[in-house]
């Protein structure tokens, strides 16, 4: 088994990154800026807010945190979005999700200006990704393609099982590998919870792609010998020895599965710190008009 530590590529391109950005501004080019909005209080997207804002600084990137509280109404929340669109100091932003009960995450998405959409959620970034043209990839499935190049790991020609079809991490993830890209031209099956004999399809799977969102679903009868599992799963359970904490955990039981696998990411560590490196990529990318001249 090889760990596949996201913690430690993440490193790697903030420091590539770090050296990028003395470059940009010995040219007089703008210092990537990030804004997010953050509605309400919910602890863990502070805690992913935080983390994104973090890497910012630590990169030197500039960084605006929008906080709002929950009660908000969706109106209010829309023009705050509109607020960040005209805003020329702002490169691009996020809204973290999930976003409470009375708003709609759609109508807020579509808000969102296509050239600043630095999460890559707009139908529009979705689109012309599926289709290969430039955009703003999802900030997960961007870091998953990080990941496996930086491995050397081949998906041309593999079968990749998705399980899970989330519009932000299962479908994504289903095109971008199964297209004509250097990590791509894969086979890709999309299983889902309706999926029938599910370990069938999973056994077949050289590159496992776990996003379901249930802590320890897949377990070692799952998983072929020397396949690569990709565990995108974030799940807050109890510890075990009733200490009253919490731990992180993923969607793939992590030490039953490790001595089968050639390859794991673990949770944490694995593919969360490069979901925060795909937004960061995409906002230096906003600030270069890499994609929207
Ligand atoms: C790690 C997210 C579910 C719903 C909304 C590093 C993050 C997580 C884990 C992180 C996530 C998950 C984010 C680790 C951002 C990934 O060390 O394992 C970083 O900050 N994430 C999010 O913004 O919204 C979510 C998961």
């Amino acid at each position: 088994m090889k760990l596949i530590d996201g913690r430690a590529v993440a490193e790697e391109i903030k420091s590539s990154l770090k050296i990028e950005l003395f470059e940009l501004t010995q040219n007089n080019q703008r210092i990537p800026t990030l804004a997010a909005i953050l509605v309400g209080d919910n602890p863990a997207s502070k805690a992913y807010v935080n983390n994104k804002v973090k890497t910012c600084k630590e990169i030197g990137f500039n960084s605006l945190l929008v906080k709002l509280p929950s009660d908000i109404s969706e109106a209010d929340l829309l023009k705050e979005v509109e607020r960040l669109n005209n805003n020329a100091e702002v490169d691009g932003f996020i809204v973290q999700l999930p976003l409470p009960k009375h708003i709609d995450e759609v109508k807020v998405t579509l808000a969102i200006d296509p050239k600043k959409d630095v999460d890559g959620f707009h139908p529009i970034n979705f689109g012309r990704m599926a289709q290969g043209l430039p955009c703003y990839l999802p900030a997960t499935p961007y870091g998953i393609t990080l990941l496996l190049k930086r491995y050397n790991i081949e998906t041309a020609g593999k079968h990749v099982v998705v399980v899970g079809r989330s519009n932000i991490v299962g479908t994504p993830i289903s095109i971008l590998l199964s297209r004509k890209t250097e990590v791509g031209d894969a086979t890709v099956t999309l299983a889902h919870s309706r999926t029938k004999n599910l370990h069938e399809i999973t056994l077949q799977a050289d590159i496992l792609i776990a996003a379901i969102g249930i802590p320890g679903f897949i377990t070692e009868d799952m998983v072929k010998e020397g396949a690569v599992v990709v565990d995108v799963g974030i799940n807050r359970v109890e510890d075990d020895e009733n200490t009253g904490k919490s731990k992180l955990v993923g969607d793939v039981d992590f030490d039953g599965i490790k001595n089968k696998s050639s390859y794991i990411t673990p949770v944490p560590g694995g593919v969360g710190p490069m979901t925060v490196m795909g937004l960061i990529m995409n906002t230096l990318k906003a600030a270069k008009k890499e994609i929207y001249p």
